[in-house]
């Protein structure tokens, strides 16, 4: 318990000033966020947080990149160069790239990652990746800058994008099926949302029963030190822990081949709602780009990209709500949780099926809590208002629903979770999450991807306002 105190105090401590009142102070809003974005800046890329995150995360970095293109739109392209030093040879882009400074309990020498003949030759990486947001942070950035200077930022970046675009299907989609499936919960972005909480229960080690009803459970908490300086019943549960542990442990011997991982060992396989979702609109971005530059993209990659669009509705049941699936009994997991709002993000669904997810998300009861998006409804029995990705309002999930919602002519409700949003984060500080019941922050701070998507938000904001005002 003193832990977990001297630890909020520690993180809060490191936060840059805010406002600090339910009052939305744009300046000062924009002055914190910024104050983190340099906090975190490391030279050529961002890490997520101090202490807690020391290295370079896939998807943290694009959406440091979409804050960062308002700020210094030189330095956003260089955030998303820096992910390409770690870029496989086979296309794979990799969920983290390890610095050499600082740890993580995803350690840096235990991936093994070197005895595959596709690995980074000059970085250390992990061997599974992280949702495609690349191509919407390419594109972010493209939009803000003159037509030859984007056509020269979209050649760069071309290559890469179709390389990992025909991984994803190339490497997990064995069944041209139009949707990708993952290998560990990691590779969501949303470690131990429910869903994949569920799954991985079902392949827990036989000592994992051992280790949750024993005495060494509290010291294996302490030992492990895994949660940086963030109170302990705000992450994932030790049993929880070792069993994703166990799990990318089964991965590594299977050589993190999904053939082989398919055929000996039973590690959940799951065709993820919200990686699908980016995949499709991400593909959407990279057709523009190849159209802006007037190149063909490879035939296979055009087909599964179509496919790709029909494919995300098998992941809806009768109600209209999207879960993910098990890839090998094809069974959806209808544990519900934030997942189900992103296909409004992907923009490939009907308008029936976005109104349907406009009105669960507005409800009072499971999504719509006084700080929302919570990231499992209220009324789950794994709900729990701190603890990450198993309740907690998460600020990169509500950009993608806002961006979604305006997709489909929800504005009301976009510009009310836009402003909410802000509020929220304005009162309680850059943290990494955010209680939905009370607001206040807690996990690692400050916290990149929330400073960024802020200072985007903060664009929209204004912009909302001057069409108000034209509109008048
Ligand atoms: C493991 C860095 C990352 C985010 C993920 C978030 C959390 C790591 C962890 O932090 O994951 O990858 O230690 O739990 O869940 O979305 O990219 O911010």
């Amino acid at each position: 318990m003193a832990e977990s105190k001297a630890n909020t105090t520690h993180a809060a401590d490191k936060l840059p000033a805010v406002g600090f009142t339910e009052q939305l102070e744009p300046e000062a809003l924009l002055g914190a966020a910024t104050d983190t974005l340099k906090i975190n800046d490391l030279g050529s890329w961002t890490q997520p947080a101090p202490g807690l995150y020391p290295h370079q995360w896939l998807w943290d970095s694009c959406f440091v990149a979409i804050g960062l293109r308002h700020i210094d739109i030189k330095r956003a392209q260089q955030e998303l160069r820096s992910l390409l030093r770690g870029q496989w040879s086979n296309g794979m882009l990799p969920h983290i790239i390890f610095s050499d400074q600082g740890l993580h309990y995803a350690g840096r020498d235990a991936w093994h990652s070197e005895r595959h003949k596709a690995a980074a030759k000059k970085v250390k990486t992990t061997a599974i990746t992280q949702p495609p947001v690349l191509a919407e942070a390419v594109v972010r950035i493209g939009e803000i800058l003159d037509t030859a200077a984007r056509r020269r930022w979209y050649k760069e970046m071309y290559p890469a994008l179709v390389a990992f675009h025909e991984w994803l299907y190339k490497e997990r989609d064995p069944h041209n099926e139009g949707l990708v499936v993952l290998m560990h919960p990691w590779e969501s972005g949303l470690d131990d949302t429910p869903p994949w909480m569920v799954a991985l229960r079902k392949n827990r080690p036989w000592w994992g029963k051992a280790v949750s009803g024993a005495k060494i459970s509290p010291w294996l908490e302490n030992r492990f030190k895994v949660r940086g300086n963030v109170p302990l019943n705000e992450r994932i549960s030790i049993v929880d822990l070792l069993t994703v542990l166990h799990n990318w442990r089964e991965l590594r011997r299977c050589g993190y081949d999904l053939q082989r991982v398919l055929h000996h060992s039973k590690v959940p396989l799951l065709v993820d709602v919200a990686f699908n979702a980016i995949l499709v609109r991400a593909n959407t971005h990279l057709q523009r780009i190849a159209e802006e530059l007037g190149e063909m993209l490879p035939v296979d990659l055009q087909f599964s990209m179509q496919r790709s669009k029909g494919a995300l509705r098998t992941l809806q049941d009768a109600d209209g709500m999207f879960f993910p699936r098990d890839f090998r009994t094809r069974e959806l997991l209808t544990e519900p949780s934030i997942e189900t709002f992103l296909p409004l993000y992907s923009g490939v669904i009907s308008q029936e099926s976005a109104d349907k997810l406009a009105a669960e998300l507005q409800n009072p009861k499971t999504y719509w809590l006084k700080h929302p998006v919570a990231s499992v409804p209220r009324t789950s029995k794994y709900f729990a208002a701190n603890r990450y990705w198993q309740g907690p309002m998460w600020v990169n999930m509500n950009w993608f629903i806002i961006d979604g919602l305006r997709q489909y002519g929800h504005h009301k409700v976009a510009d009310e979770l836009l402003e909410n949003t802000l509020r929220t984060v304005s009162a309680a500080g850059m943290y990494e999450y955010f209680s939905p019941i009370d607001g206040k922050g807690h996990g690692g701070a400050p916290f990149s991807w929330t400073a960024a998507l802020v200072v985007d938000m903060l664009q929209g904001l204004a912009i909302q306002k001057v069409s108000r005002h034209a509109g008048e």
